[in-house]
């Protein structure tokens, strides 16, 4: 797709490869019990924004790589971050009934299949990257990058310690240094490998690889601290009738320390500072990028 087309219908023409791309990646009908398959697709196809699969295919275009190849890497990061929603969703973490408007996954299949389905999605994963060498004959060593900084982002280091240190702090974080921490770990690092990973299968150097990881650090920050404005502020509010439940109101989020202006200003700060920092490497065609930047930034949803 050219650059000329609006974003809307480049974010909607990219989910529907993305889907597509999914659909074919999961493992096939006779290969996994019934309802394991069922279980892992009721949530991986369950309609998503699929903004994770969308920076690793702008990342791979941004540097002029090929973006066909990059497919099976999207679709890696899109069942690493489907694996993390059905898990914390579960009653020992979030224990929540809804997810994207639809029964959580342990709702329609039970807790010990919900397990399983994102046990299967998480390693299945790895699989898929593996298939960029495969089928698109992407260098080893490449796929090698992609698969060890898969393991740190999504791992102890990355969304699970961020995920670990989420609960452990719950009610007890006194300092927004300790949230930055939650936030950068448990969402701005997928933000920061799908970004990366583009780069790899196109073959960035060492600087144009340290500004796509800044540039992730800023816009998955500022995704998260959009994510709990949203949370606060909520529909009615919108229109002019502030609904904040007791609940909400005592969430440890950036709005609790700083207040809902403050941190729309901070959103717009740290979304500029991630499009500098993409400027400045000159990577040969960063539009898109820059334009899913702005786009988060001013989501609605
Ligand atoms: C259980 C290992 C483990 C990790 C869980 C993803 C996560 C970590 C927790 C979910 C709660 C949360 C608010 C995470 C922050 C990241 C975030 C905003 C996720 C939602 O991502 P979207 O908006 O979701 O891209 P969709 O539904 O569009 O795919």
């Amino acid at each position: 797709m050219n650059n000329t087309s609006t974003l809307r219908d480049y974010i909607t023409e990219e989910a529907k490869n993305v889907e597509a791309a999914l659909q074919e990646a999961l493992p096939g009908e006779w290969q996994v019990p019934a309802q394991l398959r069922e279980s892992m697709q009721y949530s991986l196809m369950a309609g998503g924004k699929r903004l994770r699969p969308i920076l690793v295919l702008a990342a791979a275009e941004a540097l002029g790589g090929p973006r066909e190849a990059a497919l099976p890497v999207a679709c890696a990061i899109e069942m690493i971050h489907t694996y993390s929603l059905i898990h914390d969703d579960l009653p020992a973490m979030d224990n929540d009934d809804y997810r994207r408007g639809k029964l959580t996954n342990h709702k329609v299949f039970g807790e010990a299949m919900a397990i399983l389905a994102g046990d299967a999605l998480l390693t299945h994963a790895f699989y898929s990257i593996a298939q960029a060498r495969k089928v698109y004959g992407i260098a080893a060593d490449r796929v090698l990058a992609i698969t060890e900084e898969l393991s740190e982002y999504a791992g102890a280091r990355g969304m699970v310690g961020g995920q670990a240190a989420d609960m452990l702090g719950e009610q007890g974080i006194t300092k927004l240094e300790e949230l930055e921490y939650i936030h950068t770990h448990k969402t701005s690092d997928l933000i920061i490998f799908s970004l990366r990973a583009g780069g790899h299968i196109a073959g960035a150097s060492e600087e144009q690889m340290n500004a796509l990881s800044q540039f992730g650090l800023c816009i998955g920050l500022a995704f998260q601290i959009q994510d709990d404005i949203l949370d606060l502020v909520g529909d009615e509010a919108k229109l002019g009738k502030p609904v904040k439940s007791d609940e909400k109101q005592q969430k440890v989020t950036y709005p609790f320390f700083i207040g809902i202006e403050a941190s729309e200003k901070k959103v717009k700060q740290l979304t500029d500072e991630g499009k500098q920092a993409l400027l400045a490497a000159k990577l040969p065609n960063p539009d898109r990028l820059l334009q899913l930047a702005d786009y988060l930034m001013q989501r609605d949803h």
